[in-house]
């Protein structure tokens, strides 16, 4: 049975897409790259080096101009995020948060971002977490399994006793590649092959969620 959960954390818990937007929109007018709103959609759960290339798109860079690139849109999102709160924090996580806890089922993060320990404070929820696996913890970014398969194996859980819940179909992805139940919030275009799929955490229940998981086998 499912003993612990894995949390993705831009689009889940909280909106840093917005930040992440804003950071790369400046970095974009400054180089003259097109770029909008829209275009930032797909960069959902992606990698910031990733994310970087598809902004730049056929254009030549240098290795050194990409890296120079990289962190000065982390910079300016670093300097976004300071101004995060609890009240960042997405409807429902918390009553799920402690559900879980009650539950005695193991709680971790699995995101791509290399901030998510800033942030997870800034939320005021980074004691909750037993594991926090972030941009640092892998080399593959997902849709390879291997960050949530580093989540599970520092819970000392077996991958199939584990949920990870996502709103990027590269999440959905990896979660399924690493062998473990999905998650997927948003619309079913987008995360529409993970075992159950709704909205977004707000009034979700874990016994719901879990009796939704078992009949799903
Ligand atoms: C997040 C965001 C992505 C971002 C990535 C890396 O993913 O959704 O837009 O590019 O992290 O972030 P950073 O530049 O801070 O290392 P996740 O996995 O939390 O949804
Ligand atoms: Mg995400």
């Amino acid at each position: 049975d499912i003993r612990g959960v894995i949390f993705d954390l831009d689009g889940v818990l909280t909106d840093t897409a917005e930040y992440h937007y804003l950071g790369w929109q400046k970095l974009a007018d400054e180089e003259g790259l097109p770029f909008n709103r829209e275009a930032n959609e797909d960069l959902r759960g992606v990698s910031r080096r990733e994310s970087l290339l598809k902004i730049v798109g056929k254009k030549q860079y240098s290795e050194k101009q990409l890296q120079e690139m990289m962190d000065r849109k982390n910079r300016y999102y670093v300097d976004f995020i300071q101004t995060m709160t609890p009240g960042d924090l997405l409807p429902g996580t918390i009553a799920l948060l402690d559900e879980l806890k009650q539950a005695g089922i193991k709680i971790a993060l699995g995101s791509a971002s290399k901030n998510a320990q800033t942030v997870l404070e800034k939320l005021g929820i980074a004691d909750r977490f037993d594991v926090v696996a972030d941009g640092y913890s892998v080399q593959q970014p997902k849709p390879a399994p291997d960050l949530f398969l580093f989540a599970a194996q520092h819970l000392g859980l077996k991958p199939e006793q584990c949920v990870v819940v996502e709103d990027a179909a590269a999440g959905i992805e990896a979660a399924l590649a690493a062998g473990m139940y999905a998650i997927g919030l948003g619309p079913s275009e987008r995360v529409g092959s993970a075992h159950v799929v709704l909205p977004n955490l707000a009034g979700v229940h874990w016994t719901e969620l879990r009796d939704k998981l078992s009949n799903d086998q």
